[in-house]
């Protein structure tokens, strides 16, 4: 059983603060506790407006709190964003996130992320090779 507080966690080094300004997100199960996915507290500061494109993960996000909303690229479809709505990238979507008011959003990746990654030039997170001992 594995069981954690997001308290707690804020404290030690699963939060992560983007370089970008946009978010943070405090990564609460991760590659290495072999769940299958990772699963995130993410904040998403207010007036945000950014891209992502997770080309190497598919991503769920479930607003907890906040408003905003996303657009997907391909087809210029803007969803909003509100307390119960959940987004599925199930595609590898390249999309625009934008928060009106600062939004709290549990986020769930698979494959899972090891912990540290940030977003590379495309807004994707680099698959991390795993390490195979002799
Ligand atoms: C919603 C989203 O993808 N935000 C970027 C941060 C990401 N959820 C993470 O790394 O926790």
């Amino acid at each position: 059983m594995i069981v954690r507080n997001l308290k707690d966690a804020e404290k030690t080094e699963r939060r992560i603060v983007s370089p970008d300004g946009n978010w943070e997100s405090t990564r609460l199960l991760l590659k290495e506790d072999q769940m299958g996915f990772s699963f995130h507290i993410t904040t998403i500061y207010q007036g945000a407006n950014f891209q992502m494109h997770y080309q190497n993960h598919l991503e769920s996000v479930y607003c907890i709190s906040g408003e905003g909303e996303v657009e997907t690229l391909n087809d210029g479809a803007i969803y909003p964003i509100s307390p119960g709505t959940l987004y599925n990238l199930d595609k590898h979507d390249k999309h625009i996130l934008r928060a009106f008011k600062e939004m709290t959003l549990a986020c769930v990746f698979n494959p899972p992320l090891y912990g540290k990654e940030v977003h590379n030039t495309e807004g994707a997170y680099d698959l991390i090779a795993d390490t195979v001992s002799a």
